[in-house]
């Protein structure tokens, strides 16, 4: 290629990178930073947060959610759990509820209220991931039945009783499992979206492909119509996605501090982190995995780990290939307002360590 073609060509992708992502962007000229330019919306790291926050958790434990959970638990400084809601989706709800009243005993939280939700997707035949989470859905550690009962109430009344009765933009609304508890509660009382601050979900992929079909992530698939409801309400929506946990790996070496802690929710940590990596060594032939859900609860605690950009997302209903899929606009093709935070990058060495710190605090 002549010279000056070559100058032309540089001078266009500079050009394209400083349009697409504005001048201070293109100022890190290198190939990659060029080549994510050209991309779409670059991420940028999120700012801290302070303050106590509250929120309403629905979970469908699972692995995942019980570390998760725990770690939410343990921030009483930073999280004010009004109650969890509970879902179907890794697991039936009669054992996701029941698992969710267990891991409010290991963190010795009685005062939480556990509602439970629906039993089935809005639409859909129920989906499960009982072949990754064991069939207890909490494989590893020992199970005890849990000491507390279950609220009477149905969670999606819990949900539009309590948000009707709360202040604006007061309530963080975080969803660790398919979204059918949150969408039925948007559906019925839209007058409730105006006390809602933030829904923040472990939810979509762009970069990676999914985990429960090539371009679906389980929690969108078990209920694509609920996700599209809650992608659609107008409330913002920050979207935890597999392109940023799955960098959050899971290893043996990872777990090995949990174990040393000495208190009994380090050793429940552990002994789900075994199990988590066994199956990675099943799967996949690799004895590391991601983990997913807990990468939620670090947002609410420190933002600053994290990297997002605002964005346009549709989920996908009607695919042939594709139903679950989330679809990121980060080019602007649509031409619409974003509609979520999409976050796309971890910092994983922080992300562990805020982890030991949480479960740490626990008995
Ligand atoms: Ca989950």
């Amino acid at each position: 290629m002549p010279m000056t073609k070559t100058l032309l060509t540089r001078r266009a992708l500079v050009a394209a990178a400083a349009s697409l992502a504005g001048a201070a962007f293109a100022q890190a000229n290198s190939p990659a930073a060029l080549a994510q330019a050209l991309a779409g919306t670059p991420a940028t790291r999120l700012p801290p947060v302070s303050g106590k926050r509250q929120v309403i958790i629905d979970t469908d434990p699972g692995q995942d959610d019980a570390i998760a959970l725990l770690m939410a638990m343990a921030a009483t400084d930073r999280l004010d759990i009004k109650a969890l809601t509970v879902s179907v989706g890794n697991l039936p709800l009669a054992v996701t509820e029941k698992n969710a009243r267990i891991v409010r005993d290991w963190a010795n939280r009685p005062e939480i209220p556990v509602y439970a939700g629906y039993p089935r997707p809005l639409v859909r035949e129920p989906i499960f991931a009982d072949d990754v989470h064991g069939k207890t859905g909490m494989e590893g550690p020992a199970l005890h039945e849990p000491r507390g009962p279950l609220m009477p109430t149905h969670a999606v009344q819990y949900l539009v009783e309590t948000l009707r009765a709360a202040a604006p933009r007061s309530i963080t609304l975080v969803g660790l499992g398919p979204l059918t508890n949150f969408a039925a509660a948007l559906n019925s009382a839209p007058d409730i979206k105006p006390a809602i601050a933030e829904i923040v979900v472990m939810d979509g992929s762009w970069g990676v492909g999914g985990n429960i079909t090539p371009a679906a992530t389980f929690n969108v698939y078990a209920d694509p119509e609920a996700a599209s409801i809650v992608f659609r309400s107008g409330v913002p929506v920050t979207a935890m996605s597999h392109d940023a946990a799955r960098r959050v790996l899971l290893t043996p070496e990872r777990i090995v501090p949990f174990r040393a802690m000495g208190n009994n929710a380090g050793k429940v940590v552990a002994d789900i982190f075994d199990s988590m990596v066994a199956y990675g060594v099943r799967r996949r032939g690799v004895a590391a995995g991601p983990i997913y859900d807990p990468c939620v609860i670090a947002y609410l605690l420190a933002p600053e780990l994290f990297k997002g950009a605002k964005v346009s997302v549709d989920v996908e209903t009607k695919g042939e290939f594709t139903t679950g899929a989330t679809v990121v606009d980060f080019r602007g093709y649509n031409r619409r307002a974003p509609n979520a935070l999409w976050i796309s990058e971890a910092d994983t060495e922080g992300f562990y360590a805020l982890l030991r710190a949480q479960i740490a605090r626990l008995p």
